[in-house]
């Protein structure tokens, strides 16, 4: 949170997918697997998450509206097959995500992002992109590399926040809704 006197306490936060703990260890051995050592920076094992919607700085009263919004969010537990690898050139990072996005997953983004809207968050026009960032600072395309697919089992989303910490950032989940 921020703290300066006087000011709102603020927080940085954004919904997000969260692995279990052995998933995210997973996923850390199939990154050192995939990429060579030298290349960029992993993203931690215990900060490894796909973004849903993400908010940036939100008040407390924000906080309190976009809980409100994901209370409403009706999705069934549905199955996200990580079988992708990718590249995004202008932020230079790597992840994983699928080859067909499931329609559950885009209903959750499109729910959640509708609820966010009305609580001052602008909706997200670029169509949404499932990716799970593995590694950041890669300047070049480490090109189409073969993943063996992962099933991931979505049962829950969380609202996490992104806290500076140890020099470094480090994501928080702060709350979990369970898909039912
Ligand atoms: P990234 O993994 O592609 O960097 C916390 O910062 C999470 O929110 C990260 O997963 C990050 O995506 C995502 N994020 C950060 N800034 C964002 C932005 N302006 N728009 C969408 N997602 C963002």
């Amino acid at each position: 949170m921020t703290s300066h006197p006087g000011a709102v306490e603020t927080q940085r936060l954004f919904f997000a997918l969260w692995p279990e703990e052995a998933l995210q260890s997973q996923i850390a051995r199939m990154t050192t697997a995939l990429l060579p050592n030298h290349l960029g920076r992993r993203v931690s094992e215990a900060n490894l998450h796909c973004t849903l919607v993400f908010l940036g700085t939100v008040r407390p009263d924000q906080r309190l509206c976009v809980e409100a919004a994901a209370d409403t969010v009706r999705v069934e537990p549905f199955t996200l097959t990580l079988d992708r690898f990718g590249y995004f050139r202008r932020p230079q990072v790597a992840w994983l995500g699928c080859q067909q996005t499931p329609p559950s997953l885009r209903s959750l983004v499109s729910q959640l992002g509708q609820g966010c809207a009305v609580c001052g968050f602008p909706p997200e026009h670029r169509d949404y992109a499932v990716h799970l960032t593995v590694a950041r600072r890669i300047a070049r395309d480490p090109g189409q590399l073969l993943v063996m697919p992962i099933d991931w089992p979505i049962t829950r989303f969380a609202l996490v926040a992104s806290v500076h910490e140890d020099g470094g950032l480090r994501y928080h989940p702060q709350r979990f809704w369970e898909l039912t």
